[in-house]
């Protein structure tokens, strides 16, 4: 990246030594052909109508520009700006990512308060990408450059095509402006060197032709347009084009440029569920994790039951029993799976993780009888540790949902008498429920906790209210998929790709022999 900005700028700097002698040199030839001319228009007594014409033809170029001008300044200031910010976090980013836009967004507005010219953008732009690079890299060196060239050419893209739109949608006019023009506009405002005095003897000659005037009226609508600018909108274009490049610098470092949206594999995990069930689908997979007898398979069985369509067993490994179902015959199926309790035990620990890992919702299941939790903190902790781990920053986490199963034991054992008012407890028996839920939820930090009863000799308790959380979460769930999928895409070498590139050149090699060979024939 920096040796194409230096190649950049020393590219810059000598056409700004040549640009003068180039301008002589067109110059010149010119003068003489005009001089010749004007003496030749006066000898043959055209001088009257060449003067009339040229007035024309100047009103004639003046319309439409003073149209377009005040058709500028019209939707320029129509312009709501206070609006909100035209650039927005994007919706599959992990928390820890919508840390790192916080932060960029702080830098950008004290970049722009300390000196908001636009030759500062670019310096400005390498500062963020080193500032998130320094977020999810800490401890690598060099750790800007931590991405590859396909990468960083996604990145370029990325930015030019949004950048672009964002201009589009906001800017009048803007696809009629190229970069060089606003670049040679800002170039040669203010500067009193020898370019400038050249560029002016150039424009006044220009000024003899009407294509030359039309060009120099473009020049002087686009002074209009970009120095006329409100400074209010000035800085939001510049205020946009560096939060384009915070959004895309926090997904090149976070990982998310190292697969295109195509190359996006099938989960392993969904391909594992589906050489069991051959169906093409990719449902939303619930896992459910708890204490033996807290009552997991006893909530499948009681979530099938009321499942009204296609309950399907998948063949069970030794450990994980995978059903699937849906909830309604227009809802997209999921995936619910039984998983063995919790024993504290660091290798079947480890493969429950796992399956955590490769889950969309983990539902957790506490049996509300029962208090002793150290077996649930323990294992919540040892997953917190497994996030926080900076390798896991691009990760999004499943959906944790809290459910307090059994609560048709708790005391008064004898008094089962649902619904109770939660929210206002007036029996004992509701006060209980409520303050172990609150208990639980404290102890253990769910995202919600829901209380329920999956009693074989009672009617169930709360079942429609899991049923209708675990639809709530289903575009949420989808979110942690994609993001899933992303990130075990980018984990897996392609091999099929890597043919796909070796075939192509090898392609292009055989034909450019053949091609040689013809021409010895010949
Ligand atoms: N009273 C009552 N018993 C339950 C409830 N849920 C499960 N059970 C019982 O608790 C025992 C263990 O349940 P199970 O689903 O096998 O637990 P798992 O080990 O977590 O899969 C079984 O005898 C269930 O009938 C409930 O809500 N109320
Ligand atoms: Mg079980």
């Amino acid at each position: 990246m920096r040796q194409t900005q230096t190649s950049l700028s020393s590219f810059l700097r000598l056409s700004e030594q040549i640009a003068p002698f180039i301008a002589l040199l067109i110059g010149i030839p010119i003068l003489v052909v005009v001089g010749f001319g004007i003496v030749s228009i006066y000898r043959e007594g055209y001088l009257l109508a060449l003067v009339l014409l040229i007035t024309l033809l100047t009103f004639l170029a003046a319309i439409p520009l003073l149209f377009l001008r005040r058709q500028v300044k019209k939707r320029m200031d129509t312009q709501d700006l206070t609006s909100e910010a035209w650039v927005t976090a994007s919706k599959n980013w992990t928390p820890f990512d919508l840390q790192v836009w916080l932060l960029l967004n702080t830098r950008i507005e004290e970049q722009l308060a300390a000196n908001a010219d636009w030759y500062m953008l670019r310096n400005y732009s390498l500062d963020l990408a080193t500032l998130a690079a320094t977020q999810y890299h800490p401890t690598r060196s060099r750790r800007e450059l931590a991405f590859t060239i396909p990468e960083a050419l996604r990145m370029t893209e990325e930015v030019s095509r949004r950048y672009r739109l964002l201009l589009m949608q906001h800017v009048p006019l803007v696809e009629k402006l190229n970069l060089s023009m606003v670049r040679m506009v800002y170039d040669h405002r203010d500067k009193q060197e020898t370019l400038q005095r050249v560029w002016n003897i150039y424009r006044i000659l220009r000024i003899f032709t009407p294509a030359g005037w039309l060009a120099e009226a473009r020049g002087q609508l686009l002074d209009h347009v970009f120095t006329g600018l409100k400074d209010e909108v000035q800085a939001k274009l510049k205020q946009t084009l560096l939060q384009e490049v915070a959004s895309v610098v926090i997904d090149l470092y976070s990982g998310r440029f190292k697969v295109s949206d195509e190359e996006l594999s099938a989960s392993e995990t969904l391909k594992a569920d589906q050489q069991r069930l051959a169906v093409p689908l990719e449902p939303l997979r619930v896992c459910l994790i708890g204490q033996v007898s807290a009552g997991k398979s006893s909530i499948i069985n009681a979530l099938l039951g009321s499942m009204v369509a296609e309950v399907n067993q998948l063949p069970s490994t030794q450990t994980a029993t995978v059903y699937q179902a849906k909830l309604e015959p227009d809802l997209e199926a999921m995936h619910l799976v039984d998983l063995p309790g919790l024993e504290g035990k660091p290798d079947k620990d480890n493969y429950l993780l796992e399956q955590m890992l490769q889950s969309d919702v983990v539902l957790w299941v506490l049996k509300a009888n029962q208090p002793a939790r150290s077996l649930d903190t323990h294992f919540k902790a040892r997953w917190q540790a497994w996030l926080d781990d900076p390798k896991q920053r691009a990760r999004r986490q499943p959906l944790l949902l809290g459910v307090l199963n059994q609560i048709d034991r708790l005391a008064p054992q004898q008094e089962w008498q649902p619904p109770y008012d939660l929210q206002n407890p007036t029996t004992q028996k509701a006060r209980n429920i409520r303050d172990a839920l609150d208990y639980n939820q404290n102890l253990l930090g769910f995202q919600s906790i829901t209380p329920l009863s999956v009693s074989e000799d009672k009617p169930p308790y709360n079942l429609e209210a899991l049923e209708k959380l675990l639809d709530q979460c289903y575009e949420q769930g989808m979110q942690v998929q994609l993001n899933r999928r992303r990130l075990e895409a980018s984990d897996s070498f392609s091999v099929q790709e890597q043919f796909k590139r070796a075939y192509r050149l090898g392609k292009s090699l055989f034909s450019s022999s053949r091609t040689n060979k013809t021409d010895t024939i010949k």
